[in-house]
């Protein structure tokens, strides 16, 4: 273990931290970091296994974004200092952020663009929505994609539609967990 490496693994958005509470409480003895889940969402927050920060209190009084990236975006610079406040410490950040909604969406870009801002080491786990979720919502998926490509040291995606033959979160999850190990054996340890 590189000595120095600060790892912090954050969640953004509801589904995202449903994976990361999976992740958290499945993740081997060898895996040294802080866990925070981010949300707008006040009631989901409660269900996290970890440290939590709710975003965009006064923009949605803690009622989550309601499919809408801009919300997401605008709850995520509400909260921007404070959440620079806790990065700050780190030098790895892992960022699971599932797309389909309004908080993962929207604030995902503007949170890795500032990690990177920051210069830390940033992974980023993303699930891409199902084809309702991506019309229902008018998401452009590839855009965003794009962005958090390019702001991310790895960027590396799971797509819902594929897995949906099993309809079920925790293989997604557990999928989303094989992926973090892979870039946390090969990246730092
Ligand atoms: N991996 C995973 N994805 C989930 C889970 N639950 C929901 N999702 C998916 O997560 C994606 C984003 O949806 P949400 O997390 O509900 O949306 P959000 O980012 O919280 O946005 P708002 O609720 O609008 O604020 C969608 O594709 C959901 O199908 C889960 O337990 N695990
Ligand atoms: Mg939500």
């Amino acid at each position: 273990m590189k000595t120095n490496n600060k790892i912090l693994v954050l969640s953004i958005g509801s589904g995202a931290l449903a994976a990361l509470n999976y992740i958290h409480s499945n993740k081997p003895e060898e895996i040294k970091a802080d866990f925070i889940s981010i949300d707008t969402d006040k009631e989901i927050l409660k269900n996290s296994n970890v440290k939590t920060m709710l975003i965009g209190r006064k923009l949605t009084k803690g009622a989550g974004a309601k499919g809408n990236p801009d919300i997401g975006v605008y709850s995520f610079y509400e909260n921007e200092e404070a959440i620079i406040k806790k990065v700050n410490k780190y030098n790895t950040v892992f960022v699971i952020s599932c797309l389909g909604g309004g908080t993962g969406s929207g604030a995902s870009i503007a949170l890795i663009k500032l990690l990177k801002d920051l210069r830390l080491k940033v992974f980023c786990l993303t699930t891409i929505p199902f084809e309702f979720e991506r019309k229902k919502h008018k998401l452009p998926i590839d855009e965003i994609t794009d962005k958090l490509k390019y702001y991310s040291d790895i960027l590396s995606t799971i797509d819902n539609e594929v897995q949906l033959m099993l309809a079920q979160y925790d293989i997604i999850n557990q999928k989303l967990l094989e992926r973090f190990l892979d870039i946390y054996r090969k990246e730092i340890i």
